[in-house]
């Protein structure tokens, strides 16, 4: 039986009883940390049952689930979402209002799980929240990250990194669970044994090896008593006992299993579309990788026996190529601990693989050097040297004398192990994650593969949870359109489509817009506390919030902003309406550029901010630490969405349909999903401009692109160019923006410059920024624009997302709750 939260009479009664057991205190002296920890029991109380009601009935409906493989998963704070989801949120903050606290005060007590980069972890905790309210069995597999994403700390304009350290006090949403612990192991070498039956045995010997301990955490499904699982798993020393005791042989290799136990699971890769290579990462992704499969094969066989029908109770979808190992390893584990010759492990393991690729940029295609590989995994590296073998066996049979194809094609080739091609090879399916995406995947980046398989490529959009990024973060607009149209829209996020009846209202919109307004006054006093930057909630809030890389091109944002500078100072008397540009993005610790542009952009700031002369017509603001907790409030708050990426660069974007969903309206590029907002909305709703992707590919291809001729044709360019070099945003150093300006214009040995066209759309962006202008001072128009965005967003639903996964290719079993 689903439990429910308490009423809210009961909460404060349950409150005030834990913080009294908790802390031996009385709820008036109490700390907002420790009113946080007692209500995070009281909603665990709840949580726990409908757990353990999910579990049971797990067990007796045996329903095929999906365990979605993933090095991320940036799920936010779980306080405010398990309350939402559990349907006592209001309660809870009655209950505390009641007892004269801020439930926000008391949100904000919670550290900010940020075991994610950006878009790919959140996307997987969105699929988290979409398959637990669908009702589908579901794990998530990653790793525990003692530090998460790095806090961004600005100092002098300049960022600094600085260690995440969320695991610092308990954290009440996750559970260890030691009685699922697994040996996962690493180096030594293989030795083999020739069997009587003609069979060979592996012998795996002088490895270090760690135990892998997991750590459960709820994924609450919304009001339906659903509570699937997320499992990150910890590293430790299997060999502590013996380190004290006196077998002296055992001594070094004791005091290494320990360091490497302590290294593993210590901290998160702070790169997004962008891989390093280092060993480390490896020994991570093996690390997690061995110990989900181990324990996904674990329970299958407590409840059946045929380990050749795996296929139908389990898929492992393997979140980018990061999660590749889990080919091999499945392989591994099939023929070594269970007895399957290569065929039927084979046959197995491509029909329980299955890939999805969220990217084209070169960069962050992973390869690893085959020493260090085969050093690190000397099986695994076995079982992907036969299965590249008969990889390329295959190949020639295809396309009998084109060794070029079978060349490019492999999984070992160049001294390197090539995930991607491993993934797709094993997996029987591929997809891209928007539609532009997946035409770009089939007919350029992977076209080899997608001639050989092309019965495996298929899309699904992303899509983003809206009891996150509306009801939680926006809850006077989640309040109004309940109002308008009901509640169907939380699980069934179509039924927006309603919303239109209201677009020729004018009392309707007048409500919408005061809305916004209040959220944007929200923004204004945040801004103010952490920025000491006071705006104008009646300007145009411009945001552009996500990871700062050159192919998201912030810097075309910020010339524009210089540009913009320059014609008001210029021209006084111009018509503006006022602007407050907003920035938040965290570059990647080792990105010089990335680091340079936010400097530029706290620069152009500071100088902009103080000049009286402008009359507050323009103001630019970088918000700190951008993560999810905030984002929820930006979006919320944001009249205008940036999805300014180099067409075809951004595989889908999720940023902006969280902006869409919040009623902002989009000035962006023909990329990513932001096409297919484009085809939800019609043109008159969203603003495009610049170069469409088969332009970009095509300048890529004949490398006929020279941005000097983009400079010399437009004065506005060489004025806001010449700008960055001249002192003017960086007096006591005006050399400090060189390398920015070099990036535009000199060609490097390596690279074309400008490598992200940001002067050839630089004109293009200009006018739709101007059409920007005039459309907002049009209040009624731009209301009906907003409100449009909000009434077709249904499409980008993660919901809508699940359901395309479940039918095309996990075909997974709705678990039946009462
Ligand atoms: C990442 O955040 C994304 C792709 C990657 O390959 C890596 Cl390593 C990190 C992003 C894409 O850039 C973004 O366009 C997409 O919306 C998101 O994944 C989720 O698919």
């Amino acid at each position: 039986m689903k439990r429910q939260m308490p009423s809210t009479k009961e909460l404060e009664r349950e409150i005030k009883d834990r913080v009294k057991s908790m802390f031996r205190k009385d709820f008036e002296d109490a700390t907002e940390e420790e009113i946080y920890r007692a209500c995070a029991e009281v909603v665990n109380d709840v949580v726990i049952d409908n757990w353990l009601t999910t579990q049971k009935e797990f067990v007796k409906q045996d329903p095929k689930c999906v365990y979605y493989m993933s090095m991320e998963f940036l799920i936010g704070r779980l306080l405010g979402n398990n309350m939402i989801n559990m349907r006592g949120y209001t309660e809870v903050m009655d209950a505390l209002a009641n007892l004269g606290v801020d439930i926000n005060l008391i949100e904000d007590q919670e550290p900010d799980p940020a075991l994610g980069n950006g878009g790919l972890g959140r996307l997987a905790a969105c699929f988290l929240d979409s398959l637990a309210t669908l009702q589908y069995p579901a794990y998530g597999c990653g790793i525990r990250y003692h530090y998460g994403m790095f806090k961004q700390k600005i100092n002098d304009g300049f960022q600094e990194e600085v260690p995440d350290d969320w695991l610092q006090t308990r954290y009440p949403f996750e559970l260890q669970r030691s009685e699922y612990e697994f040996e996962v192991k690493f180096g030594g070498w293989v030795r083999y044994e020739n069997q009587p039956d003609g069979s060979t045995k592996y012998i795996h010997e002088g490895y270090n090896s760690v135990i892998a301990t997991p750590y459960d955490m709820p994924i609450t499904g919304f009001d339906n008593g659903m509570v699937n699982t997320l499992m990150i798993w910890d590293a430790k020393p299997k060999e502590v006992f013996r380190l004290a005791s006196f077998e002296r042989g055992d001594y070094n290799k004791a005091v290494e299993d320990m360091n490497l136990a302590r290294n593993l699971t210590e901290v998160l890769y702070p790169n997004d579309n962008h891989i390093q290579g280092k060993e480390l990462r490896l020994k991570q992704q093996y690390f997690f990788v061995s110990a989900s499969l181990q324990r996904a094969i674990d329970k299958y066989l407590r409840y059946h026996n045929d380990i050749m029908r795996l296929p139908e109770k389990v898929v492992f979808q393997m979140n980018d190529t990061h999660p590749t190992l889990t080919v091999a390893e499945l392989m591994r584990l099939l023929m070594d601990e269970h007895g399957l010759g290569w065929d039927d492990a084979w046959e197995v393991t491509t029909h329980c693989v299955a890939y999805t690729n969220h990217t084209i940029m070169a960069e962050a295609l992973e390869k690893w050097p085959e020493d260090i590989f085969k050093g690190l995994l000397p099986r695994i590296y076995m079982i992907v040297e036969e299965i590249n073998r008969r990889f390329c066996e295959e190949i020639k049979a295809k396309f009998p004398g084109d060794d070029e194809k079978v060349h490019r094609m492999a999984i070992l080739a160049d001294g390197q192990v090539k995930m991607a091609h491993m993934a797709i090879c094993a997996g029987f399916s591929v997809n891209g994650v928007a539609a532009l995406h997946t035409e770009i995947l089939k007919n350029v980046s992977l076209h080899d593969f997608y001639e050989m398989y092309p019965e495996k490529f298929n899309n699904k959009t992303n899509g983003i949870t809206q009891r996150r990024f509306l009801m939680h973060g926006n809850y006077k607009l989640s309040d109004w359109v309940i109002k308008k149209i009901g509640r169907g829209w939380i699980t069934d996020l179509s039924q927006m489509e309603k919303l239109t009846m209201l677009l020729d209202d004018k009392k309707s919109l007048q409500q919408f817009m005061d809305i916004k307004l209040e959220n944007k006054k929200r923004l204004a006093k945040y801004i103010f506390d952490h920025n000491g930057i006071a705006v104008d909630p009646n300007s145009i809030f411009d945001v552009q919030v996500k990871r700062l890389h050159e192919y998201k091109r912030q810097l075309l944002n910020i010339l524009h902003v210089m540009y913009l500078y320059n014609q008001i100072k210029e021209h006084p008397e111009m018509d503006f309406y006022p602007t407050t540009f907003i920035f938040g993005a965290k570059a990647s610790a080792g990105y010089e550029n990335a680091k340079l542009i936010i400097k530029l952009i706290n620069n152009v700031g500071a100088v902009i901010n103080n000049d009286k002369s402008i009359d507050n017509k323009l103001k630019v603001v970088f918000i700190e630490d951008y993560r999810v907790s905030n984002a929820e409030w930006i979006f919320a708050a944001a009249d205008v969405s940036e999805q300014i990426s180099t067409a075809s660069k951004e595989a889908s974007g999720t940023g902006n349909m969280k902006f869409m969903l919040n009623g902002a309206v989009t000035i962006g590029t023909m990329d990513g999903a932001n096409v297919e907002m484009y085809q939800e909305l019609g043109g008159e709703n969203i603003f495009i401009f610049g170069m469409s992707s088969d332009e970009v590919i095509a300048h890529e291809k004949n490398h006929d692109y020279n941005p000097v001729d983009e400079m010399n044709k437009n004065p506005h360019i060489q004025k806001v160019l010449s700008q960055l070099v001249n002192g003017n945003y960086s007096i006591d150093n005006p050399e400090l923006f060189r390398p920015i300006y070099n990036s535009l214009l000199n060609t490097q040995c390596t690279e074309r410059a400008d490598t992200y066209f940001v002067l050839k759309d630089f004109a293009s962006y200009c006018e739709a920024h101007e059409k920007i202008q005039e459309a907002y001072k049009d209040r009624e128009k731009w209301a009906r624009m907003a409100l449009s965005n909000v009434a077709h967003v249904g499409k980008f639903s993660s919901d809508r997302t699940i359901q395309e996964y479940v039918d095309d290719i996990w075909h997974l079993d709705k678990l039946e709750l009462k």
